[in-house]
């Protein structure tokens, strides 16, 4: 007679990872696209695509370049300011054809099932709350089975103790009212997008097609400095913008909602004018102390992007993180007149049942040449050029 034997076996910890990427600002491939990071981008997605513990991939907000990418018809650019879901998916794909790599690596992750992607909606991807978008991103990733949700829009994150949100709520200038996420124009339904989203998209990409590296290049004080034709024509165009904002397109334009100012603006846009402030608000110190106002604890990693900086706070077992951009950015070192290449970054938490076990940034291997800022100011759209070919990237301008 055979007697069952009874194994015992040990429980295995179950192990999962939750990784954050943030500010990633993939663009149609145009003079506009700051983004040329594909080949080392899609490596790291590819990786955790292939690695045996299972991933929640956050892809935290700005991950597409909405905003600064042309509706491209017959071969002519525009930024329109009434952006249909028709224009965002034309958009869309325009990104999918410059940036086919990194499309494909996603993929290749949300076809493991135990993988999970996160696309945290940003200020500028707005238009990844139309839903035609979402089911067009699906398609475009190939993920056909229905029976399992692997792909999600969310405006935040929030799980395993872990906290992640892309931050534009915590600027003044760049919130979204989120309980109005749309206009109607003309019996069409728009993007509601804040007043300083609709202002770039107006009135500064064709200065940005003027000067296409300058606005890569940190601290903007320091680049400001040291580049006066682009703060002169900046003055100038913010001026002439806000003067007719206020004085001439409420008349105008009285209909059109885009064109709506509010108040509470005014003083702030005016002191921002002043002392030229253009850069985002400090969002990290503004989301704490709305944190210690409402008393949450229940976190212990809080991570936020939208900023393109590197910082990490950590105290009384919390812990505060941005893991700076995926895009082309540089640091200005004003002695040696050098533009440095960013590094870029990203958060891995590590899981055991289901709680956290080891957090840290990792930081990607650089693989690019220091610049020089004389020679690109000289020449930004040729230097633009350059640095797309270090990177391995084929610039379509
Ligand atoms: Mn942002």
């Amino acid at each position: 007679m055979k007697t069952k034997m009874k194994v015992k076996i040990s429980p295995v910890a179950q192990k999962r990872e939750v990784i954050i990427v943030g500010d990633v600002e993939m663009g149609g491939g145009t003079i506009t696209d700051d983004f040329i990071a594909d080949a080392r981008f899609s490596t790291l997605i590819l990786g955790f695509a292939t690695q045996n513990i299972p991933v929640d991939l956050i892809l935290n907000g700005d991950t597409f370049d909405f905003l600064k990418c042309p509706y491209v018809v017959n071969g002519i650019r525009t930024y329109p300011r009434h952006i249909t879901a028709q224009i965002s998916l034309s958009k869309l794909e325009q990104m999918y054809l410059s940036h086919t790599r990194v499309f494909e690596a996603l993929s290749v992750f949300v076809k493991k099932k135990e993988n999970r992607l996160y696309f945290i909606i940003g200020n500028h991807d707005p238009d990844l709350v139309f839903s035609q978008v979402q089911r067009k991103i699906r398609n475009l990733l190939k993920n056909k089975d229905k029976t399992r949700d692997s792909i999600h829009f969310t405006f935040r994150y929030d799980q395993f103790g872990v906290y992640v949100e892309h931050g534009h709520q915590h600027d003044f200038l760049n919130k979204v009212n989120k309980k109005k996420l749309f206009l109607d124009f003309k019996g069409e339904r728009i993007l509601n997008i804040p007043w300083v989203s609709f202002s770039l998209i107006s009135n500064f990409m064709t200065m940005k097609e003027e000067h296409p590296f300058s606005e890569r290049i940190k601290p903007w004080p320091l680049m400001f400095s040291h580049h006066r034709v682009v703060v002169h024509k900046l003055n100038k165009r913010s001026f002439e913008y806000l003067f007719k904002c206020f004085l001439y397109y409420p008349l105008r334009y009285f209909r059109d909602p885009t064109y709506w100012v509010p108040t509470e603006l005014f003083r702030e846009i005016y002191r921002r004018f002043k002392d030229t402030h253009w850069d985002v608000d400090e969002v990290m110190a503004v989301f704490q102390r709305k944190q210690r106002w409402k008393r949450i604890e229940t976190h212990q990693i809080h991570v936020l992007g939208h900023i393109h900086r590197w910082y990490v706070e950590e105290h009384a077992g919390r812990v505060f993180i941005h893991p700076d951009t995926w895009r082309d950015e540089y640091i200005f070192e004003e002695e040696t007149r050098l533009l440095k290449p960013k590094d870029k970054r990203y958060v891995k938490v590590s899981l055991e049942n289901g709680r956290i076990s080891d957090w840290q940034m990792v930081e990607v291997p650089n693989i690019r040449k220091n610049l020089h800022f004389d020679e690109v100011i000289k020449d930004e759209k040729g230097w633009l050029r350059k640095a797309a070919h270090d990177e391995g990237y084929e610039l379509k301008l």
